[in-house]
């Protein structure tokens, strides 16, 4: 079996498309298994993989979340879980081998549990040839405060967390997309970018990606769209017109 790195980069090739969609549904919506599936099979075209994230993971059971993805594999899509996993060994292990039973291809991993925390996650997520993907710098307004901090002289932490991520041969980073100087300055690393806070949260698509995003985590922006499919397809033909 191929690496979860490789398989989402054929995903992304196949499809043209380096959107992952965040399978994000407000806390009311109904049906969210049938919401997920249809969203899936409308969009499918134009999106690399799919994420989810307590949105779908806390409301629906095991079954449920195996048969989306279950659909997505079907579409060539990727499947990551969402959890930012930050515990100790012994139960990051067990939370991988439950996502990996219900189809994950990939977990979403916070490198504040140490060094070896997060080389020991990368290593049993890679025997069962899933990835990680390891937060480096968050989207939101208030990740300076964390992921920002300065170390004893001055180092900002989520250099740091670069490089656990790089050391521990995580297979991806998120940093968020609100976050130009910091894109540029770690996507130098070469560890494929995942970036999240393009629409709903304010992120140019555009200078997302020139600041050297490979994946585009999108939520709202498609799943709250008036037309989904057209929101998708859009921003699919942005992302490829940028041309890197
Ligand atoms: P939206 O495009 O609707 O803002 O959704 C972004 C998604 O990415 C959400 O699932 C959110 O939890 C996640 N996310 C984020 O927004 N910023 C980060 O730094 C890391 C994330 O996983």
């Amino acid at each position: 079996m191929t690496s979860f790195s490789q398989r989402i980069a054929r995903a992304a090739d196949n499809k043209k498309s380096r959107i992952v969609l965040a399978l994000d549904p407000p806390s009311n919506k109904p049906d969210l298994q049938d919401f997920a599936i249809k969203t899936i099979n409308a969009v499918e075209q134009h999106i690399c993989a799919i994420k989810m994230n307590f949105h779908l993971i806390l409301p629906l059971s095991a079954a449920e979340i195996s048969q989306i993805n279950k659909t997505a594999h079907s579409c060539g899509l990727q499947s990551i879980a969402d959890i930012k996993l930050n515990d100790i060994e012994n139960t990051n292990q067990v939370a991988v081998d439950h996502l990996v039973e219900m189809g994950f291809d990939a977990v979403i991993a916070n490198p504040f549990i140490g060094k070896g925390g997060l080389a020991a996650l990368v290593q049993s997520a890679h025997k069962v040839d899933a990835g990680v993907i390891a937060l480096v710098y968050m989207s939101h307004p208030g990740a300076s405060e964390g992921y920002g901090l300065e170390e004893k002289g001055g180092r900002p932490l989520y250099n740091t967390f670069l490089g656990r991520a790089a050391e521990a041969g995580a297979d991806g980073i998120v940093v968020g997309a609100t976050q130009l100087e910091i894109l540029k300055q770690v996507a130098k690393q070469g560890i494929p970018v995942y970036s999240p806070g393009v629409g709903a949260q304010g992120g140019d698509l555009e200078n997302a990606i020139k600041s050297g995003a490979n994946y585009l985590i999108i939520g709202r922006a498609i799943v709250e769209a008036k037309e989904p499919v057209r929101a998708t397809k859009e921003m699919q033909s942005r992302i490829l017109a940028v041309g890197k």
